[in-house]
């Protein structure tokens, strides 16, 4: 049996809103031709309440899939208890089958297969939900397993606390662990874990630069193979200056500007510019032209030994309070850069909790 996993199509993602149809409907199209079922992990849409243009949009994609799909909602997805999540009012159009802490069990060719899914809930109960979920799951020893998730992983992520990890992943009873959330694709425990990545780019990070698609899983060959789809391309640059002059971080971020747009006139560009500028020069002192679908991110610290110091004399005479003084530094550092944030918002979802914060976030950068 031939499974199709595919996940994070964000539908409606805003800044690239039609590639989030047209390289979902690459992928969904082409895994129809190839997969006899589908596997969809989660962050369908990019929002938990989207658009009416997009729900028509995604179910003018899906409408066209003639092999089942089976579906959980992802975080960008997910609402409160009692409340209709976009991937279960989808489900009830009869496009694809939605599950959320229960299993189904489907045969093709007298091949008996079993599907757990979980769409996601708080990294910190991701294990504890799973645990109890898995309770009522009855494997059948015949049956190929799967499990379906939408988490970070302990393992794959830096400054991990409470995630699930792959070693409590690895001890259940399934033949396939399948993971959405993750943009870029990853392959784990010998093949038997795996992130397909999304099919759109939209947090512009140095992971979304390969290229996008979909995994087509084969049961009995226990093989997969990542099947790449069309779709936009997406350049990451970063520089690191030292004591640099701004005509020259001008001239070499625009010089591969040009560089990379002879590539690809259509593809997405960010650039990083980090390091340091000659004394005396400020990040704002930096600007270019813009242009669509080029990020540049100036992260340069212009700051000499001698601000540093006029800094704290300042705060000292100010007698700011200590939340005062932080906002007042993340506003200092952020200042005249390209930011996706506001630093007093982003402060004010600090102190009411991790959660708060992450949601602002992503909610900022898709
Ligand atoms: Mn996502």
């Amino acid at each position: 049996m031939k499974i199709a996993i595919i996940s994070d199509t964000h539908f409606g993602y805003a800044r690239f809103e039609e590639d989030s149809y047209i390289q979902a409907e690459n992928a969904f199209l082409d895994a129809d031709n190839k997969a006899d079922l589908i596997i969809y992990a989660g962050d369908v849409f990019d929002t938990k309440t989207p658009k009416l243009e997009t729900l028509s949009r995604a179910v003018d994609i899906l409408k066209r899939v003639k092999k089942p799909i089976f579906a959980i909602h992802g975080n960008h997805e997910r609402r409160s208890k009692g409340m209709i999540n976009p991937a279960q009012l989808l489900a009830t159009t009869g496009l694809f089958r939605y599950l959320h802490g229960e299993a189904i069990s489907f045969e093709k060719n007298g091949q008996p297969l079993q599907i757990f899914g979980m769409g996601n809930v708080p990294e910190e109960l991701a294990s504890i939900a799973l645990k109890k979920s898995i309770e009522r799951f009855a494997p059948n020893s015949n049956a190929f397993k799967i499990l379906v998730l939408h988490q970070s992983i302990k393992e794959l992520i830096p400054h991990a606390k409470e995630e699930i990890s792959l070693e409590e992943l690895e001890a259940l009873p399934f033949d396939l662990i399948i993971n959405g959330h993750i943009h870029g694709s990853v392959i784990k425990l010998g093949g038997r874990f795996i992130i397909p990545g999304s099919t759109v780019v939209t947090q512009l990070k140095k992971d979304e630069t390969s290229s996008r698609g979909y995994i087509l899983y084969d049961t009995e060959k226990k093989k997969h193979e990542f099947i790449e789809i069309k779709c936009r391309k997406f350049f990451y640059e970063e520089f690191d200056f030292k004591e640099a002059n701004i005509s020259d971080i001008k001239n070499t971020v625009e010089q591969k500007i040009r560089e990379l747009k002879k590539l690809d006139e259509q593809a997405i560009i960010r650039i990083k510019i980090k390091g340091t500028a000659r004394e005396g020069i400020k990040p704002g002192d930096l600007s270019f032209a813009s242009e669509e679908r080029v990020y540049i991110d100036n992260h340069l610290d212009a700051t000499t030994l001698k601000d540093k110091l006029e800094k704290i004399r300042n705060i000292k005479e100010q007698k700011l309070s200590v939340k005062e003084l932080a906002i007042k530094e993340l506003e200092d550092k952020v200042k005249d850069k390209i930011t996706l944030f506001s630093p007093r918002e982003l402060f004010e979802k600090l102190v009411i909790g991790t959660d708060e914060t992450l949601e602002y976030l992503k909610n900022d950068k898709g």
